[in-house]
């Protein structure tokens, strides 16, 4: 026979009251019986009260927030009968002292009572958990029990909970984006050391009508690189203008003998032919850091990436050996490239050994801004629309046409000097051609 249990704070020791900051079960659970109802907490240690008895929950007197005292009610289970309960347990005060993890984040833990039944030992720890970020963690011991279970490191889960506390939500979200190998990720984590918090998870519909838009694979796969080198790599910015008027008188003068030759000559193979000469000038740009973080790996090749705007978001193919092309077939390259990007047909190998990139943003406007590096490559060259300007030649005002660059760089790799160095000399390149020949 069925009957309906009530379940109290057990005895809470020297507090009067002490918080209730999770609510582990929901009306209509089955519970057995020590399984975790709700988790209480005191400025000393957090505290889960067991069920005394298996049952389903009916009714849950208690909500998260709520100041509570011993032996106030907290839940209605309906057990199978009165044998399915403890003697010490539901209706009558418990005897028994909750049992209590430490949250040293807070303060020491107080001991666990001789009282409580021994626990079963935690499933052993993953080699990557780091024990002390585990123990340091803010969270109950049923969380704390299910990270170890799932072998995942407290230490690296942000929590969303009351003063930080991990709440198994935050756990589940934790595990789910790691599964999703870490994409466009709002879970938080820890890159060498470092943490960086969850984004919130918000309901947005509450202010107003919403539609969900899958994300392309690509945007997805570019996601993972951009958050991964934005995470990596400390980033700045160089900006600088090349005077491009020789260039465009030269442009625009072939540009008839290019069409009918069935290419478009834009700045972008200009840009592709100077910076393969920046590269050989400046061979620390030319290069990756060693896995291990001792050593430069210098290339003695130049293949540039160049970023193709696709509707379904960002590709980077390779343009090979730029060093060693003319600015036709540069030109050529790079419209073959974009197109096969655009339909979808660029082949693995088609995006694989680029040593710097170009993402031009000339053709569409702006002024500046900050690409982010490509890593392992250490350097990005963003490009803006160019524009005429004043520009004093001594003794008067020129109008001229400037070409705004932006150098983003791996600072670990990259001094600013260099850095400055670099577009200088790139900006001459673009200024005066002839150098190009040199
Ligand atoms: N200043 C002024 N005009 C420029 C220019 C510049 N810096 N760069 C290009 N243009 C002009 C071109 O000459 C062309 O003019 P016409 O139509 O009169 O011939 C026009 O802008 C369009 O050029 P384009 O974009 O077709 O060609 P491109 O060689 O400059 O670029 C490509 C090719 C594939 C790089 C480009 O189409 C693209 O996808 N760019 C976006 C890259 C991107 O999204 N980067 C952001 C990544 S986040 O870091």
């Amino acid at each position: 026979m069925s009957e309906l249990m009530e379940v109290r704070v057990p005895d809470i020791g020297d507090f009067d009251t002490v918080d209730v900051v999770e609510i582990l079960v929901s009306v209509g659970d089955s519970v057995d019986e020590e399984d975790p109802l709700i988790t209480l907490e005191s400025d000393k240690a957090s505290m889960e009260v067991p069920s005394p008895a298996a049952g389903v929950v009916k009714e849950i007197k208690v909500n998260t927030g709520d100041q509570i005292g011993q032996d106030a009610p907290i839940l209605m289970l309906e057990t199978s009968g009165p044998s399915a309960s403890k003697p010490d347990a539901g209706e009558s005060p418990a005897q028994e002292p909750p049992k209590s993890e430490s949250t040293p984040s807070h303060a020491p833990a107080e001991p666990r009572s001789a009282a409580a039944p021994p626990k079963p030992q935690p499933a052993q720890p993953s080699s990557t958990v780091d024990e002390q970020a585990f123990a340091d963690a803010y969270a109950g011991p049923g969380v704390r029990k299910l990270a170890r279970e799932l072998g995942v490191d407290l230490g690296r889960v942000q929590g969303t909970g009351r003063k930080g506390r991990i709440t198994p939500e935050d756990l589940r979200n934790w595990v789910k984006s790691a599964l999703a190998g870490g994409g466009a990720r709002t879970g938080g984590g820890a890159v060498d050391g470092f943490q960086w918090p969850a984004m919130p998870n918000i309901d947005f519909s509450k202010f107003g009508e919403v539609e969900l838009k899958s994300l392309s694979r690509i945007r997805k796969v570019s996601a993972r690189n951009l958050h991964r080198s934005w995470l990596h790599v400390p980033h700045v910015t160089q900006h600088d203008e090349a005077d491009v008027t020789e260039m465009e008188a030269f442009r625009k003068g072939h540009a008839e003998q290019a069409k009918k030759e069935g290419y478009k000559l834009t700045p972008l193979a200009f840009l592709l032919k100077a910076s393969a000469a920046a590269l050989k000038a400046f061979p620390d740009f030319n290069a990756s850091l060693s896995a291990d973080g001792e050593s430069l790996v210098l290339k003695k090749y130049v293949h540039i990436g160049v970023a193709v705007d696709t509707p379904d978001g960002l590709v980077v193919p390779v343009i090979r050996d730029v060093d060693q092309k003319g600015l036709k077939q540069l030109a050529q390259e790079v419209v073959e490239a974009s197109v096969k990007a655009r339909e979808g047909k660029l082949t693995p190998k088609d995006f694989q050994g680029a040593c710097f990139t170009i993402s031009s943003l000339g053709g569409i406007g702006g002024t500046a801004f900050t690409p982010i590096v490509n890593a392992p490559e250490v350097a990005i060259l963003g490009v803006s629309r160019t524009q005429t300007k004043p520009v004093w030649n001594g003794s008067e005002f020129e109008p001229r046409p400037m070409l705004p660059l932006s150098l983003s760089y791996d600072h670990r790799v990259i001094d600013g000097a260099s850095a400055a160095r670099f577009t200088v000399y790139l900006s001459g390149l673009l200024s005066d051609l002839r150098k190009l020949l040199l």
